[in-house]
């Protein structure tokens, strides 16, 4: 062996007890990183430096020279495979020290959303009309002009019209007539289709949107729910009618509830009514609520005109029936005494929050 030799050597094992030391005294994952590069490091790790100089050995010495370096570059990897297992472990041990759950903690309740109170209302209805008989059914919002009011015996510009402001939102001509598509003013279409997809007995009601474009105050909104009734068969009377909204309504706010019906002019029905209850805050006293008088209006019915039946295919002389139209609302409202019909849907949570835990 050379001088230059055993040079040679001695540096290795003075890498070997620097890598070491320094390797002894590394706390962190990111120094453990710092450290394999600069002595294991495959390009510039002091290490794999140390072959590199190989070239300037007599050939006689590059093997056992080169055998000892890759004999201390083992032992070191392996002390380095060591030392990450301790770092690592630290590191992992601190990791789920930090993100230690406490099972025992009582979980955060999760928000729970309410059903909004003309929903509930909607199905409080759709429960007292089950048991009258009728079954709940949906129609379209977007509506043909045919059925919101051709077939309800309102022809084209009958002055009827102008009493529903109505949305128009395109038209689609059919044979020799242009039939306009609207958004519906009122569930009394769901009259004609009902009738027209089904021979009677018909007892059906349908709870909805309508839409209206006239200014929104304490009781008129531009988007509003009805629910429409329609009964017919053979012999159905006046009293059938009166007999069903009357259980409704004492149904909805009690026994002692009075019916009032008078006379009031819709084109689908002959006769016609609109139809009011006692005030349920006053008993019919009188109140701010009532406005003094002792009855809410509730909405408009009728004997199914002669001229629908006709229309839909049904034959006036063989069948009879009844129709209704009420506001959702306006219920809802007296029910639970909101004085204002812009807070259904004005999205303010503490009104919707009144009614969490209200079962029908
Ligand atoms: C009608 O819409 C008829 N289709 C009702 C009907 C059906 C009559 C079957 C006869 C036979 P009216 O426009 O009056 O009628 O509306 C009925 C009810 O809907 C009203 O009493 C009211 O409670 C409610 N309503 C009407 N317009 C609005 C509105 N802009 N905002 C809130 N509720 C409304």
């Amino acid at each position: 062996m050379t001088t230059g030799g055993s040079i040679e050597v001695g540096q290795i094992e003075a890498l070997e007890r620097e890598a070491t030391d320094r390797l002894a005294q590394i706390a962190d994952e990111a120094a453990l990183e710092g450290w394999f590069r600069e002595f294991l490091g495959r390009k510039d790790g002091k290490l794999s430096g140390l072959l590199r100089g190989m070239g300037a050995l007599s050939p006689e010495e590059r093997p056992r020279f080169g055998a000892a370096v890759n004999a201390t570059k083992d032992r070191v990897t392996a002390a380095y495979e060591a030392r990450k297992a301790t770092v690592g472990g630290a590191a992992l041990t601190a990791r789920l020290a930090a993100d230690a759950v406490d099972i025992t903690q009582p979980g955060r309740p999760v928000p729970m959303g309410t059903l909004h109170p003309t929903t509930l209302v909607t199905r409080e209805l759709s429960a007292i009309f089950a048991l009258l008989g009728f079954q709940t059914i949906e129609g379209p919002e977007v509506e043909e002009t045919r059925y919101n009011f051709d077939l309800l015996n309102i022809p084209t510009n009958h002055p009827a019209r102008d009493k529903w402001d109505t949305f128009y939102v395109g038209s689609r001509g059919t044979d020799d007539t242009v039939n306009e598509i609207v958004l519906r003013t009122h569930t009394s279409p769901m009259q004609a289709r009902t009738m027209q997809r089904q021979d009677p007995p018909v007892r059906v009601i349908v709870p909805g949107r309508c839409y209206r474009y006239e200014a929104t105050d304490a009781s008129h909104e531009a988007i509003f729910f009805q629910l429409e009734g329609l009964a017919v068969d053979k012999k159905i009377t006046m009293s059938d009618l009166k007999g069903t909204l009357t259980e409704m309504t004492r149904q909805l706010f009690g026994s002692s509830t009075k019916v009032r019906f008078r006379c009031d002019f819709f084109p689908f029905v002959e006769p016609g009514v609109d139809f009011s209850a006692t005030c349920a805050v006053c008993g019919g006293k009188g109140c701010r609520v009532c406005k003094g008088t002792g009855w809410l209006e509730l909405g408009g019915a009728g004997m199914v005109h002669p001229n629908v039946l006709r229309n839909v295919g049904y034959d006036p002389a063989i069948y009879s029936g009844f129709a209704f139209g009420l506001g959702i609302e306006r219920i809802v409202m007296i029910k639970y005494g909101i004085d204002d019909i812009r807070n259904f849907y004005a999205n303010d949570l503490r009104f919707l929050e009144e009614f969490a835990g209200t079962r029908i």
